[in-house]
């Protein structure tokens, strides 16, 4: 039986997928009503659905489709060493040539002074690894007090018990009793939505020295790290002021706390340069990676560790007890291994760099003229738009928060652009090998789903 292809009709498939399949995300009566969008075909920017409907991908997948979908080479990588060595682990001082190949590639081409990679499946499990990397690492120096990891609310780190903790989503914490222990939150450098009457570069400096005040609070000794995307991805693609992240550096470098970025999105050209600490000039302790690293065609990430944390591991540590069955796995390191070579080759990045980013930032910021939009703001390429009915006093929907936005997002489903909500702000992270001919389509397609949402928001009422 082949299971590729697919001889049942979309409602057979809604209705088994109702039935037997428990999804990320999704409240269960949307499956049985309207039922789940069943994703067919990619190729490029564009998917296609079992209704044979095409979309512009606005959403690279989740952020990870970075060299855009169909690229055989990537089927053939897989092939290849799933002939050779389908499976074998890196447990017990055993490893294979792909997961070689990968580390030495990533130690070369990550920035700062990273040395080593510890590899998961995904930017869960990888965050998960750095809160125990952290705490091993203050242990081996003999400071087994630093066990406080400080992260910045509406963050996103992954699903599992130890990211989820990480990050900052409250809806997250209230299912399971998120946080674990000696886990904490500072605020974010939301600017359009939080900075009030700062000025940008104020606001940006305030938010930052939060982290001054939460380690005193804490107790320098008692702190093992701060964790923080370059850009929040998940949170709503929140831009910190220039300001931010200098001062973050200052900090960190002050009190000697380990800094984790987390860069499971930023990674791989998505800020408009490889790595989002290039973008905003960070030389972190320890990197997390994943999404883009395959651009998502096999599910692989890690914890790049810098050549400072790590000497600690391999003069004091002793074993690491942490592993995962599939750290390293060697189809995942092949086909990553791949994708890195066409996005080198092909200078996939350098292009979003001289060309793309400047492109889509000029088309997307016209969006900040439609009336339902507050600011329209972009960095590589991930955007998001604000929406508003009075976008000089930036004043809500008459709706719960979210409604306007989960709207306009069904509304550019219909019209054949995937571009996500979160809460009432539109997102949008496209592959990055999108030209400019789709650039001018999906700005297009989202100036008329503003149009169409606008017109249905006043028809509901809802437009205050
Ligand atoms: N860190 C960051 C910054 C992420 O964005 C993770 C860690 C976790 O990675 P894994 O591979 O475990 O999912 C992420 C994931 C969304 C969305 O809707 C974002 C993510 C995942 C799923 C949905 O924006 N980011």
């Amino acid at each position: 039986m082949n299971y590729i292809s697919n001889p049942k009709s979309t409602e057979e498939l809604q209705d088994i997928d109702f039935k037997h399949h428990f999804h990320p995300f999704t409240a269960t009566s949307d499956l049985k009503d309207p039922g789940a969008r069943i994703i067919t075909r990619a190729e490029g920017v564009y998917l296609n659905d079992s209704e044979g409907k095409r979309y512009l991908d606005a959403m690279a997948g989740l952020w990870c489709v970075n060299i855009g979908y169909g690229r055989k080479e990537l089927a053939e990588a897989a092939y290849r060493q799933m002939k050779e060595l389908p499976y074998y682990n890196t447990f017990f001082q055993t490893s294979h040539p792909p997961v070689i190949e990968l580390a030495e590639t990533l130690a070369k081409l990550l920035p700062g002074n990273m040395k080593k990679i510890f590899f998961s499946s995904s930017g869960s499990e990888a965050n998960d690894t750095n809160i125990r990397l952290v705490r091993h690492y203050w242990q081996s120096l003999g400071k087994p007090n630093k066990t406080t990891i400080i992260s910045r609310k509406n963050s996103y780190h992954g699903s599992s018990v130890g990211s989820a903790s990480l990050g900052g989503m409250q809806a997250m914490h209230a299912q399971g009793c998120l946080p674990i222990p000696d886990i904490c939150h500072i605020n974010q450098p939301y600017w359009y939505g939080e900075g009030n009457y700062y000025s940008s570069e104020d606001f940006g400096l305030a938010r930052a020295r939060e982290l001054e005040e939460k380690i005193h609070e804490i107790g320098e000794e008692k702190v093992a790290a701060f964790i923080a995307e370059p850009i929040q991805g998940a949170g709503g693609v929140i831009i910190p002021p220039k300001t931010y992240w200098p001062e973050i550096k200052r900090i960190c470098k002050k009190y000697e706390i380990l800094l984790i970025v987390d860069e499971v999105i930023c990674a791989f050209g998505r800020t408009g340069k490889w790595f989002g600490c290039d973008t905003y000039d960070i030389a972190p302790d320890i990197m997390t990676i994943a999404k883009g690293l395959s651009s998502g065609y096999q599910p692989i990430g890690g914890s790049a560790i810098s050549e400072k944390v790590s000497n600690v591991f391999d003069d004091l540590g002793g074993e690491f007890s942490h592993g995962y069955t599939y750290s390293g796995h060697p189809v995942a390191a092949a086909v990553a291994l791949e994708n890195l070579r066409i996005l080198k080759e092909e200078k996939i990045i350098e292009n979003v760099e001289k060309n793309s980013s400047s492109y889509i930032k000029s088309k997307w910021e016209e969006l900040a003229e439609h009336s339902m939009v507050g600011e329209a703001r972009i960095q590589g390429m991930m955007g998001a738009i604000e929406l508003s009915p009075d976008k000089n006093n930036k004043t809500p929907f008459r709706a719960p928060p979210g409604t306007a936005g989960l709207k306009t997002r069904e509304i550019c489903f219909e019209n054949g652009l995937i571009m996500r909500h979160v809460y009432d702000r539109m997102i949008i992270s496209p592959p990055l090998i999108i030209n400019e001919s789709e650039i001018d389509e999906l700005v297009s397609l989202a100036w008329k789903c503003l149009d169409l949402s606008m017109k249905q928001l006043k028809q509901e009422g809802l437009w205050s």
